[in-house]
């Protein structure tokens, strides 16, 4: 097969609630829908960086330029056998993970549409039915956020993670318990603490947590290995592990005992598929992460999170959760008993509604053709 035309499209989407980590904010989120183009039929991948370089560098304006400007030119003429890991041939550009993720995601949607295969089952996915969980932000009040995880329980889903910062943590987590005693529970601080907070982060032990999330700074290993071994929550990270050898290196130092794989933050669902292989054999859970995307992204996900290692439920909820309108149909529907399952046509297994995309476009081009 060959990428006969490979098209970027910005799409500017207002969220149905605002979402806000430790690191602020958000009314709606930025991706490119990446569009590759072969005898006829539209393969879709997804980039989800946002307007800024926040939660990673890389944003939809670096990801335009890095993928119209330097990667585009490697897939012309080429012929692909068969589905693989076409961010190999993206290595000779440092970094810029998602924007190799998109393209990847691209050619693979692009590769099960035309062997009539689901993404999922070329990733070599074996639990059609996958639990999920829903990530809640930082409220204006402690009340505000309670009622979204009264709302989250009675929807079904596994596990509630909530965002936390300094002075945003213990009375939450506790308000939490008191209402929920047993629900599946953890925390995410993208980096909102140091070491100096030890003694502080030691008593997020009393709330029974599934694990903290990038607790410590976004590219470390050392201190995050010294904080696990100093509490028992599992620690889990996210920020740090952009590739395999990420992973690797975090194992070594004890630097976490879970795993948040996102397919965009590791250069696509190939190396997600490898860091998940080194995490089974290593006896390490992993679970699949999510950057507010579009259905796009969201069925991408859904697909890797079928691989047997994604034990633990995963930052996939429902589109409604996200978006009144989402880009796909039908849109992503989590069960009452709070898991989503693979769909069985080919490639992503949904629909993609041009005409949706072209309602949230600020721009687009071709890039190759
Ligand atoms: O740290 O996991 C994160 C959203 C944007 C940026 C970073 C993160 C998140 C989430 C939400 O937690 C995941 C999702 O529901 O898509
Ligand atoms: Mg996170």
């Amino acid at each position: 097969m060959k990428i006969e035309r490979l098209e970027l499209v910005h799409l500017r989407m207002p969220l149905v609630h605002f979402f806000e980590t430790s690191f602020g904010r958000v009314y709606g989120h930025e991706v490119i829908i990446v569009r590759a183009e072969s005898g006829g039929l539209v393969g879709y991948g997804e980039v989800p960086a946002s307007a800024a370089p926040r939660y990673s560098y890389e944003t939809v304006t670096t990801a335009w330029h890095v993928i119209r400007d330097f990667l585009a030119a490697r897939l012309k003429g080429r012929e692909f056998a068969a589905p693989g890991p076409v961010s190999e041939l993206f290595s000779f550009v440092r970094g810029h993970n998602m924007a190799k993720a998109g393209v990847e995601m691209a050619v693979l949607d692009l590769f099960g549409k035309s062997l009539g295969k689901p993404v999922w089952q070329i990733l070599g996915g074996t639990q059609q039915e996958i639990p999920t969980g829903i990530s809640l932000g930082i409220e204006d009040k402690v009340g505000d956020l309670l009622d979204r995880v009264d709302e989250a329980a009675a929807k079904g889903y596994l596990r509630i993670k909530v965002k936390i910062k300094p002075r945003w943590d213990l009375l939450v987590l506790s308000e939490i318990r008191k209402r929920h005693p047993t629900i599946p529970l953890m925390a995410d601080a993208n980096s909102a603490y140091t070491l100096n907070d030890l003694e502080h982060l030691k008593k997020l032990d009393a709330f029974d947590l599934m694990m903290i999330e990038q607790p410590l700074a976004y590219d470390d290993y050392v201190d995050h290995a010294k904080l696990q071994a100093a509490i028992k929550t599992p620690v889990c990270l996210d920020e740090s592990i952009r590739s395999y050898d990420d992973a690797r290196r975090a194992f070594e130092l004890g630097a976490c005992r879970i795993l948040n794989i996102k397919q965009a933050r590791v250069g696509g669902p190939y190396n997600a598929k490898m860091i998940h292989n080194l995490s089974k054999a290593r006896g390490v859970p992993v679970w699949c992460g999510g950057l507010l995307e579009s259905g796009v992204g969201r069925a991408h996900n859904i697909a890797l999170a079928t691989l047997p290692g994604f034990t633990l439920p995963g930052d996939i909820s429902a589109s409604e959760r996200y978006y009144r309108e989402d880009v796909i149909d039908p849109p992503v529907i989590v069960s009452p008993q709070g898991t989503l399952k693979a769909p069985p046509g080919p490639g992503i297994g949904y629909n993609v509604d041009e005409k949706r995309l072209s309602r949230y476009c600020v721009r687009r081009e071709y890039v190759l053709s």
